[in-house]
Protein backbone atom coordinates (compact mmCIF):
# COMPACT_ATOMS: atom_id res chain seq x y z
CA UNK A 1 0.00 0.00 0.00
CA UNK A 2 1.32 3.48 -0.68
CA UNK A 3 2.76 5.65 2.30
CA UNK A 4 0.87 8.76 3.29
CA UNK A 5 3.15 11.47 4.13
CA UNK A 6 1.75 15.06 4.63
CA UNK A 7 -1.39 16.05 6.58
CA UNK A 8 -3.53 17.08 3.15
CA UNK A 9 -2.40 13.68 1.90
CA UNK A 10 -4.41 12.42 5.09
CA UNK A 11 -7.20 14.68 4.32
CA UNK A 12 -7.04 13.64 0.74
CA UNK A 13 -7.18 9.72 2.12
CA UNK A 14 -10.09 10.12 4.32
CA UNK A 15 -12.06 12.21 2.16
CA UNK A 16 -16.06 11.33 1.56
CA UNK A 17 -16.71 10.16 -2.00
CA UNK A 18 -18.21 12.79 -4.19
CA UNK A 19 -21.92 12.13 -4.24
CA UNK A 20 -24.93 12.92 -7.21
CA UNK A 21 -28.47 12.46 -7.08
CA UNK A 22 -29.80 11.05 -10.64
CA UNK A 23 -33.01 12.49 -11.37
CA UNK A 24 -35.59 11.31 -14.22
CA UNK A 25 -37.89 14.27 -15.71
CA UNK A 26 -41.20 13.66 -17.24
CA UNK A 27 -41.98 13.56 -20.87
CA UNK A 28 -45.37 12.65 -23.05
CA UNK A 29 -43.83 10.59 -25.76
CA UNK A 30 -40.98 8.33 -23.91
CA UNK A 31 -43.19 4.70 -23.29
CA UNK A 32 -43.85 3.98 -19.53
CA UNK A 33 -42.67 0.23 -20.53
CA UNK A 34 -39.25 1.79 -21.50
CA UNK A 35 -39.31 4.31 -18.64
CA UNK A 36 -39.19 0.48 -16.02
CA UNK A 37 -37.08 -1.00 -18.53
CA UNK A 38 -34.59 1.78 -18.16
CA UNK A 39 -35.12 1.59 -14.40
CA UNK A 40 -34.35 -2.09 -14.01
CA UNK A 41 -31.19 -2.71 -16.51
CA UNK A 42 -29.60 0.70 -15.46
CA UNK A 43 -30.56 1.41 -11.75
CA UNK A 44 -31.27 -1.99 -10.71
CA UNK A 45 -34.34 -1.30 -9.57
CA UNK A 46 -37.35 -3.97 -8.94
CA UNK A 47 -40.38 -4.13 -11.60
CA UNK A 48 -42.60 -3.29 -8.53
CA UNK A 49 -40.03 -0.38 -7.37
CA UNK A 50 -39.17 1.01 -11.18
CA UNK A 51 -43.31 1.01 -11.77
CA UNK A 52 -43.66 3.51 -8.71
CA UNK A 53 -40.78 5.56 -9.52
CA UNK A 54 -41.67 5.93 -13.31
CA UNK A 55 -45.43 6.63 -11.87
CA UNK A 56 -43.96 8.89 -9.24
CA UNK A 57 -41.96 11.16 -11.91
CA UNK A 58 -45.08 10.38 -14.75
CA UNK A 59 -47.76 12.54 -12.22
CA UNK A 60 -45.40 14.68 -10.29
CA UNK A 61 -42.86 15.66 -13.52
CA UNK A 62 -39.72 14.36 -11.68
CA UNK A 63 -38.20 11.93 -9.38
CA UNK A 64 -35.31 10.35 -8.17
CA UNK A 65 -33.70 7.53 -9.23
CA UNK A 66 -30.65 6.72 -6.72
CA UNK A 67 -27.94 8.26 -5.18
CA UNK A 68 -24.59 7.15 -6.56
CA UNK A 69 -21.16 8.55 -6.27
CA UNK A 70 -20.21 10.86 -8.69
CA UNK A 71 -18.80 8.54 -11.54
CA UNK A 72 -21.56 6.14 -11.28
CA UNK A 73 -24.26 8.42 -11.01
CA UNK A 74 -22.35 10.10 -14.40
CA UNK A 75 -21.97 6.51 -15.76
CA UNK A 76 -26.01 5.36 -15.18
CA UNK A 77 -27.02 9.07 -16.50
CA UNK A 78 -25.33 8.92 -19.57
CA UNK A 79 -25.96 4.88 -20.29
CA UNK A 80 -30.00 5.63 -19.96
CA UNK A 81 -29.65 8.66 -22.00
CA UNK A 82 -28.29 6.40 -24.94
CA UNK A 83 -30.02 3.93 -24.98
CA UNK A 84 -33.21 6.19 -24.81
CA UNK A 85 -31.51 7.61 -28.39
CA UNK A 86 -31.01 4.56 -29.77
CA UNK A 87 -34.80 4.32 -29.05
CA UNK A 88 -35.41 7.40 -30.48
CA UNK A 89 -37.16 8.57 -26.89
CA UNK A 90 -36.67 12.26 -25.87
CA UNK A 91 -35.88 11.16 -21.77
CA UNK A 92 -34.28 13.28 -19.72
CA UNK A 93 -32.07 12.68 -17.57
CA UNK A 94 -29.94 14.63 -14.91
CA UNK A 95 -27.44 14.69 -12.30
CA UNK A 96 -27.38 16.83 -9.13
CA UNK A 97 -23.91 16.99 -7.01
CA UNK A 98 -24.06 16.40 -3.67
CA UNK A 99 -20.99 17.40 -1.79
N1 LIG B 1 -45.33 10.42 -19.33
C1 LIG B 1 -44.91 9.26 -20.09
C2 LIG B 1 -46.15 8.66 -20.77
O1 LIG B 1 -47.27 8.96 -20.42
C3 LIG B 1 -44.22 8.20 -19.22
C4 LIG B 1 -42.94 8.68 -18.63
C5 LIG B 1 -42.69 8.49 -17.28
C6 LIG B 1 -41.98 9.32 -19.43
C7 LIG B 1 -41.51 8.91 -16.71
C8 LIG B 1 -40.78 9.76 -18.86
O2 LIG B 1 -39.36 9.95 -16.98
C9 LIG B 1 -40.54 9.55 -17.52
N2 LIG B 1 -45.92 7.77 -21.74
Amino acid sequence: MAQINTQTEVELFLQEPKMSKVILLNDDYTTMEFVIKILMDIFEKSYNQATEIMLNVHRSGSGVCGIYPYDIAEFKAKSAKMSAQAHHFPLKIITQDLN
